[in-house]
């Protein structure tokens, strides 16, 4: 239930249209006449890169026979708009992500007028790359739960106070997203996910050019969070739903497909070919849900 924790003071004077709301990074105002075109926004998808953000919209857009609309500044993170679904590029790693969702958070209410109702019928996905902890590469994990690498849920810093915001992923719609997969062809499968805030250190690889740790010190994290029902590792997750439940939407997922299984080591040694397949795959998994629900 979306009820609490929204910036009200500040969002429902976009709505009242006692001043208009900048989205600086998007590129785009709510003085913009292009997002007119938006209101029907059933989905938002987002995904690191632009490129891929740009062939999900193109895929969407020749399944459903309808026209893409791009918003021009790019500079920053794509965002393409087709048949109610947003498709924007977050960029890597959680400060990135953070600006990108809040950015869509305040678009998105404003886009339903602050109907909380409707606000809540739109579902949110993150799609991705991940690093599999004991499953291979080209399995595709729904999230479940996502925390950062001490196991403990997305937090921020509000001076010198930590705020600790909910990791849990809605399990229904965890399960649909898995069953819509059945018979895809390929693993789709439940379970965490670590965020760490940067791909060498806090993932644990000894590769990095910075490397604070040994081998067996990374084997002994990866075989702790294994144990803890962690699948796999990626950077944004663990942040999408603490902002999610902080309003409370109740209609989100992260499908990440894993590019390395981590016991097995840290270098990214698939082909092109291979990374092509197995973002094609997540992007499979991504469409056979949105398709149950538009
Ligand atoms: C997955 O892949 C990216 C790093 O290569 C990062 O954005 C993530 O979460
Ligand atoms: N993305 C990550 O963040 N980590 C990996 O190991 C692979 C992709």
């Amino acid at each position: 239930m979306i009820e609490e924790n929204i910036n009200v003071a500040f969002l429902d004077g976009v709505i009242k249209n006692e001043y208009p709301d900048i989205y600086y990074h998007l590129g785009v105002s709510t003085n913009d006449s292009v997002l007119d075109h938006f209101r029907e926004v059933k989905a938002v998808v987002i995904a690191g890169s632009g490129d891929r953000i740009k062939i999900f919209a193109e895929e969407w857009a020749a399944k459903r026979n309808k026209r893409i609309f791009v918003l021009p500044k790019e500079e920053r993170f794509v965002t393409c708009y087709c048949d109610g679904v947003l498709f924007v590029s977050h960029g890597m790693g959680m400060p990135s992500a953070s600006i990108c969702v809040q950015e869509l958070m305040r678009l998105v209410y404003f886009l339903k007028d602050g109907d909380l109702e409707k606000l809540d019928e739109v579902f949110w996905c993150r799609v991705g790359t991940s690093g599999g902890v004991g499953c291979e590469p080209g399995t595709v994990i729904v999230t479940t739960e996502s925390l950062m690498v001490d196991m403990k849920p997305y937090r921020v810093l509000i001076g010198k106070k930590e705020l600790f915001m909910n990791g849990n992923f809605p399990m229904d719609i965890a399960e649909a997203i898995i069953k819509a997969n059945q018979h895809c062809g390929f693993g789709v499968k439940p379970g965490k996910t670590v965020s760490g805030n940067d791909f060498f250190i806090e993932q644990m690889r000894t590769d990095g050019a910075i490397c604070l740790i040994d081998e067996p010190r990374k084997i002994k994290w990866l075989n702790w969070i294994y144990e803890n029902g962690v699948r796999n590792i990626e950077m944004e997750s663990a942040l999408l739903a603490g902002f999610m439940n902080h309003w409370g939407f109740s209609r989100f997922a992260t499908i990440c497909v894993a590019i390395v299984n981590r016991l097995k080591g840290d270098q990214i040694e698939s082909t092109k070919e291979q990374l092509l397949a197995f973002n094609e795959s997540s992007g499979i998994a991504l469409f056979n849900y949105l398709e149950t629900i538009m």
